[in-house]
């Protein structure tokens, strides 16, 4: 920690001139968090409702994950691929254990686990389907977000995610989410197609669940045309929406796996992609990697803060909490013109405010949340994601509901 005690407005001058301006943060500065709690500069304590992006469900700083970090950082933090180290293996056999796949390629981000997934699927298409060199087509859905690499924005609709950043990488067919017909359409009509990259719930693009059986049907269609189901659970995996994963509420096993965030409870980078030896063994040495990629501490923390998933049954207080939390704002809402509705999976849940997306009355409604104690942030224009910590008691759900409501019926 900094020796000197900055206040919230030095703080925020600091990174307005010497950071890159890539985010508009809402105006809070934090320097602590335990659980479901953080705490700015001043002292003051809010409830976090964000989580981090979903990359916090074990809460803020937890003890046991804490430990894990601490040991290995004071033991030995990085090996590099080029040797073994005893920490990985270990961490390899509990996911494939864990998950239920044969094997495991660790990285750091989610994004990098994106496009290990995305080289994967592509070398799976050239050597198990038979696919001509450099046609290997995926498909991907509209309103899509899987991260920020060149290869990823390229098949994003986004025009702030999206423009200035080209020439984009090819290769890849957008559908519309939640549309079988459509996905049919492609998978029978092209037989370019590898894979087929999905979010189980749309959540950048406003935590759009899709409708019952769309997983499960989409999978049945990728067995059918011989092509790879790529199930990005970065941020709705790790017991967010009530299941470990976000595709067991429908019983859908993946091709291929990606998980990131709350994979290491938010203590340190951790992603991982899985898969079984049919696919994964299209990858030989030399073919990917990462200097990060599977360093002890990223392994023993995963394994700790997996441990705290099962320990604590955060997925069944997810869905529980969670069916709480969208009941009584929902009946808010029908009380409330300002909401136009509540949804969501889990502890993955978004309000729709009913205003255009230019308005800025969802940024308002999060500053005063802000000052009634409750951290969010608006996702596209007139969305509020409601995200707390799994670990989240009910007592505390329901103060936040309070909060909630409070604050936007002062509006
Ligand atoms: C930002 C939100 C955005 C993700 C899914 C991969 C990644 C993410 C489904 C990449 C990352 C983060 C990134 C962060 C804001 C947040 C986010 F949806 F969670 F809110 F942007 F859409 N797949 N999501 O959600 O993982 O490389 O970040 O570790 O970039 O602003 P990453």
């Amino acid at each position: 920690m900094t020796e000197m005690k900055l206040s919230s407005a030095e703080a925020i001058e600091l990174e307005n001139k010497y950071g890159a301006h890539n985010y508009h943060p809402l105006p809070v500065v934090l320097n602590r968090g335990e659980g479901v709690y953080v705490w700015d500069v001043e002292g003051k304590r809010y409830f976090d409702f964000l989580s981090a992006y979903s990359a916090v469900n074990q809460g803020h700083c937890h003890p046991q994950i804490i430990n894990a970090l601490k040991k290995q950082a004071e033991t030995l933090t990085l090996t590099s691929r080029a040797f073994y180290n005893d920490q990985l293996g270990v961490y390899e056999k509990f996911m494939s254990e864990f998950f239920g796949f044969d094997k495991v390629l660790p990285m750091n981000t989610g994004a990098e686990a994106v496009e290990t997934a995305l080289k994967i699927c592509r070398k799976w298409g050239y050597e198990k389907k038979g696919i001509d060199e450099n046609q290997v087509e995926i498909v991907v859905c509209e309103n899509n977000f899987h991260g920020r690499t060149t290869t990823i924005i390229s098949f994003s609709n986004d025009p702030v995610a999206r423009k200035n950043f080209g020439p984009y990488t090819n290769g890849f067919v957008k559908i519309a989410y939640d549309d079988l017909t459509a996905l049919e359409d492609h998978l029978k009509n092209n037989p370019n197609i590898a894979g087929f990259l999905v979010e189980p719930i749309q959540g950048e693009a406003g935590v759009y669940v899709p409708s019952e059986g769309y997983l499960s049907k989409a999978k049945a269609l990728c067995e059918k045309y011989n092509v790879l189901f790529i199930a990005d659970e970065v941020q709705t995996g790790i017991a967010r929406t009530g299941k470990i994963l976000a595709v067991d509420h429908e019983n859908v096993k993946p091709d291929i796996l990606i998980l990131g965030k709350a994979l290491s409870g938010g203590a340190y980078p951790v992603s991982a992609v899985l898969a079984n030896d049919a696919i994964m063994e299209v990858i030989r040495p030399g073919n990917h990697g990462s200097t990060f990629g599977g360093n002890p501490i990223a392994a023993a923390v995963a394994v700790a803060a997996l441990k705290v998933v099962k320990e604590e049954n955060l997925a069944e207080n997810a869905e529980r909490l969670g069916r709480i939390f969208r009941a009584k704002l929902s009946a808010f809402a029908k009380e409330n013109s300002l909401v136009e509705l509540v949804r969501g999976k889990g502890l993955l849940n978004a309000i729709v405010i009913n205003s255009d997306e230019e308005s800025d009355t969802a940024w308002n409604i999060c500053l005063k949340l802000r000052d009634n104690g409750l951290l969010a942030k608006p996702t596209h224009g007139n969305i509020i994601r409601f995200a707390p910590p799994l670990v989240m008691t009910e007592s505390q759900l329901n103060e936040c509901i309070e909060i909630i409501i409070d604050s936007i019926s002062s509006f």
